[in-house]
């Protein structure tokens, strides 16, 4: 039976898929209407580069580095300390972040260049930490000798140096060099690497023949790829050498 006269335009099909879209299109915008309508709002507690108290949306506050106190809440709230922790994006490490893992060697009689590394701790208003509790951990694997230094505090501007006196190899280790500062981690490298690879606290011969072996390509370039770009350089025998021509060791 076909549709009455005044029904049978709507019935065509191009229509009828107008009228969709146009429904639709309608619809979307009502939703988005309600939504705005609706949207929760909360007191959003200073931190960093706010200042004060505002009343806005939790993604809005998250957007000024607030701490959002929950939907409803009002000024009146407790918003207590402004929340400041140290952050891993704001630190720095140096050397190793351009070396891309912690090198070791052993400090006496002097501590090689790579060796002695300065952390800088900054909060995560990017500012620096002063008076923040940082270490370094690492693994059996990676033994140890005085005068190693791997703890300390950082001092007004954030730094505290450290004194990497050890031996050892890392490859490729998850969380084989790690940083912590209050208890945060700041880094965690899975290369900590030292010219006295075979860790019997000497830099000597034996260290030497592996390290040409890696150089010359009879090895693959690992434990004496102290800067970690896949290859045993010149770059690495920069730092190899100096410590094999003064024979570091361990006391
Ligand atoms: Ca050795
Ligand atoms: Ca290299």
């Amino acid at each position: 039976m076909r549709p009455p006269r005044q029904f049978r335009a709507l019935a065509h099909p191009m229509l009828t898929t107008r009228i969709r879209v146009l429904t639709t299109a309608l619809l979307l915008i009502l939703l988005s209407g309600l939504h705005g309508a609706f949207a929760q709002t909360g007191a959003c507690c200073p931190s960093c580069d706010l200042s004060e108290c505002v009343i806005v949306t939790q993604e809005e506050c998250e957007d000024l580095l607030g701490f959002y106190a929950g939907d409803g809440t009002t000024c009146e709230v407790d918003c207590g300390e402004p929340l400041i922790i140290p952050d891993a994006a704001n630190c720095t490490v140096v050397p190793a972040d351009a070396l891309g893992g912690l090198f070791l060697c052993p400090a006496v009689p002097s501590p090689v260049e790579g060796s002695s590394i300065v952390v800088t701790v900054n909060d995560n208003c990017n500012d620096p930490m002063g008076h923040v509790a940082v270490t370094v951990e690492l693994l059996d694997r990676n033994p140890r000798c005085g005068p190693a230094i791997l703890s300390g505090v950082t001092n007004s501007d954030g730094e505290v140096t450290f004194l990497l006196s050890g031996s050892g190899c890392s490859h490729q280790i998850a969380l084989s060099g790690v940083i912590k500062a209050n208890g945060v981690t700041m880094r965690a490298y899975p290369h900590v690497k030292s010219p006295d690879t075979d860790a019997n606290g000497r830099v000597e011969l034996g260290d030497l023949v592996s390290f040409a072996n890696e150089f010359i390509g009879a090895t693959p370039s690992e434990c004496h790829d102290y800067d970690n770009d896949e290859t045993t350089a010149l770059s690495d025998l920069v730092l190899f050498a100096s410590a094999f021509i003064a024979a570091n060791h361990c006391p």
